[in-house]
This record gives structure tokens, C-alpha cells and sequence, in this order.
């Protein structure tokens, strides 16, 4: 998986990446994030574990340079989601910015879509196989770009997509604006900025990109005070965190043991022999089966396995049964 970070020059790209990677003097555009998740710190705690080990996902710091022609729109090809920072500390008229950048995207994927579309109908003689179906798509996509909407909030279904193997457009994949802020802006300029967001049907996060470089100086402990004196809520690298794995639709599933306390991403949907997959091709081969129990019952019975037990609370499951955001797993197996 990767994730791009994109959007108009100067806005603060790379300083969104320093502070994701949690270095200020990070050379280079490609780094592995951690995601961010109270519930490993929580869990640690009680495991008595050496170790946390969170999810992680490469981050790419894609300079504003090359655009989206040419080269520079193939280069996003392998990107998952974007990011797209938007300078709200300086910039007049942020809205307007985001909303420029946003239709220089829809044009990049409309440009793509026509010259598509020009080659099958250039080709029409040579190629054999059947092009309608992929004309009928690629004309819908057309007309949802020239409409200024994003293809992703089309509902295209899972065969439709797959006409579309080998092209990727960028608005069909997740893009989330960061509003990089300074207090004392107008919430005028904001509320502009998330009513454009939700009439897109993109998400929206606030990042306080100066403070946020500024507190990597600080010791950790000075770090967790200003994160307390920001209020709750405010937690840029959770919140992040959170929407992406939202947008992407995966969630965290954990183990845990005095050695290391572990979150692990999971698609949505998919089953305990999937999981068992993720942590070892050995415990999936030999999967005999998990005894779960949700993180929330595990932090009501205090973290006792004595009380969960009690209560009914610990389940013993198959290969089949869907993993849910939070369970803590313990696969038993034998190879
Ligand atoms: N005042 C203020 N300055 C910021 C903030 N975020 C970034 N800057 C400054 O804005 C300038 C650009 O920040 P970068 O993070 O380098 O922006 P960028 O998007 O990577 O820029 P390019 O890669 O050149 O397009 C730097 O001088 C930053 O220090 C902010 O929240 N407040
Ligand atoms: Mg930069």
C-alpha cells in the first residue's frame, strides 16, 4: 500500500511528511508511516510487552514540479489514496486553491480518458476483442469529469473497474484534503473549505503543520503535554490514521504477549484464516482456531482474561469467522 502526498506548491507537503515520519531532518521522498493507535500503547501496558509494533504504510512526498501531465500523472499510478495539502495559513483564498487543484486533477483523468478512447476508435479495425463495453464506461467517466464530480463517487461496480485494469485514474481513488492551518483563521475560510469537501465527497482533516514540525524538537514527554494542552481530539497522526484506514476500508486487529503488543491491518470482510495469513504463511497452514475477544470487552473486564472468561466474552471461532475492527486474536495452530 502507498499513500501520496500531493497539492499546490508550497502548501506544506514535506513538512506533512516530516511530521507523519516523525523527523524533522528527513532527506529523501519516501518514508514508512506508523499508524498511530492508542489502543497498542493501552494493550502494551497490560501485556507488560518489550515491544510495540504498529501498522505501517510507505508515504510518498510528491513535489508539486511535475503536475499531472505526462510523466507526472503515470508516476501516481501505484498511489492508493492522496493527500492533498492545502495552504490555509497563508493563502488568501484557500477554498479556491483547493478547488483549482481538484479540477486540474478532474482534467488530468478527463485528458486520459480521452485519449483512450481515441485509440480504441483508431484501432478499431485491429483490435479483436470487444470494446463496447469498455466505450460505454469510459464515455459515463467522461461525462462525470466534464460534470467536475470525481469518478470514485460514482459507484462504479467491481466488473466495471476491472475494464479499467491497466489505466488508473486519479479521482477514482481516495483523496483527502488537509487544511494546513494556523489558529486565528477565519472560520469562515474553513467552513468554505469543508462545504467544498463534502459537496466532492472527500474527507477532510486539520493539520497544524508549523506547530506539528515545532513539537518534533521536543522531547516525547514534552510532546504528550502539548498534545493535551491542544484538547481532545486533536491528535493529527491518530486522526490521520484513522481516516485512512476509513477511506481504505481496513481494519486493526491485534495480539499481543509479553514479547510485543502488534496491530495488524486487515480489508475489511475478510475472515480469522486471512488474519492468520498476515501474521505467518506457518499459522495459516496450520490454523486449528482463534479464541477472540474484542478489545472494548477486554478494556471493560480490565484487561483480566479471568473476568472476560467469566463473562462470556471470549470466543472460540473458525476459519470463517469475519474479523472485526479491535478483536484480539490467539491463534491456535499446529504444523
Ligand atoms: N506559517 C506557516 N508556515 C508553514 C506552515 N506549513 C508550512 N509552512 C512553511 O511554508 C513553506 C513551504 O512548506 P513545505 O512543507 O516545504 O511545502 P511543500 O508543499 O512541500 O512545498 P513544495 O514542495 O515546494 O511545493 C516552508 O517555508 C514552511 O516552513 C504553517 O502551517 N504555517
Ligand atoms: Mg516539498
Amino acid at each position: 500500500m502507498k499513500i501520496g502526498i500531493i497539492g499546490p506548491a508550497q502548501s506544506g507537503k514535506t513538512t506533512m511528511f516530516k511530521v507523519l515520519l516523525q523527523s524533522a531532518d528527513i532527506t529523501g521522498d519516501i518514508g514508512m508511516f506508523k499508524f498511530m493507535d492508542s489502543r497498542i500503547e493501552k494493550l502494551s501496558n497490560i501485556y507488560s510487552s518489550k515491544k510495540k509494533v504498529y501498522p505501517e504504510t510507505a508515504f510518498l512526498d510528491i513535489g508539486s514540479g511535475e503536475g499531472f501531465t505526462g510523466k507526472g500523472y503515470s508516476k501516481l499510478d501505484t498511489i492508493d489514496l492522496f493527500i492533498c495539502v492545502i495552504n490555509s495559513f497563508f493563502s488568501q483564498a484557500p477554498k479556491k486553491d483547493l478547488e483549482s487543484y481538484i479540477t486540474d486533477i478532474i482534467l488530468a483523468d478527463l485528458e486520459a480518458i480521452q485519449s483512450r478512447l481515441a485509440r480504441i476508435e483508431k484501432d478499431r479495425m485491429k483490435i479483436k476483442t470487444d470494446t463496447e463495453a469498455e466505450t460505454k464506461l469510459l464515455k459515463k467517466c467522461q461525462e462525470t469529469l466534464e460534470n467536475s464530480k470525481l469518478l470514485r463517487n460514482i459507484g462504479l461496480t467491481k466488473d466495471e473497474l476491472k475494464l479499467f485494469s491497466g489505466f488508473s485514474f486519479i479521482s477514482l481513488r481516495p483523496i483527502v484534503v488537509a487544511m494546513n492551518l494556523e489558529e486565528a483563521r477565519p472560520d469562515s475560510q474553513v467552513k468554505a473549505i469543508e462545504e467544498y469537501c463534502s459537496s466532492m465527497g472527500m474527507r477532510h482533516i486539520v493539520f497544524f503543520g508549523k506547530q506539528e514540525l515545532e513539537l518534533l524538537e521536543l522531547s516525547p514527554e514534552e510532546r504528550d503535554q502539548f498534545s493535551r494542552e491542544m484538547g481532545s481530539g486533536y491528535n493529527f497522526r491518530e486522526n490521520m490514521s484513522k481516516l485512512i484506514c476509513n477511506e481504505l476500508k481496513l481494519i486493526t486487529f491485534f495480539t499481543g504477549g509479553d514479547k510485543d503488543t502488534t496491530g495488524w491491518h486487515l480489508e475489511s470482510g475478510l475472515s480469522a484464516i486471512e488474519a492468520a495469513g498476515k501474521i505467518h504463511s506457518d499459522i495459516k497452514r496450520g490454523f486449528i482456531r482463534a479464541e477472540v475477544v474484542n478489545y472494548e470487552d477486554f478494556i471493560r473486564c480490565e484487561g483480566n482474561m479471568q473476568k472476560v472468561r467469566e463473562a462470556g466474552l471470549l470466543k472460540v471461532e473458525g476459519k470463517e469467522y469475519v474479523i472485526k475492527d479491535g478483536d484480539i486474536l490467539n491463534i491456535r495452530f499446529n504444523i
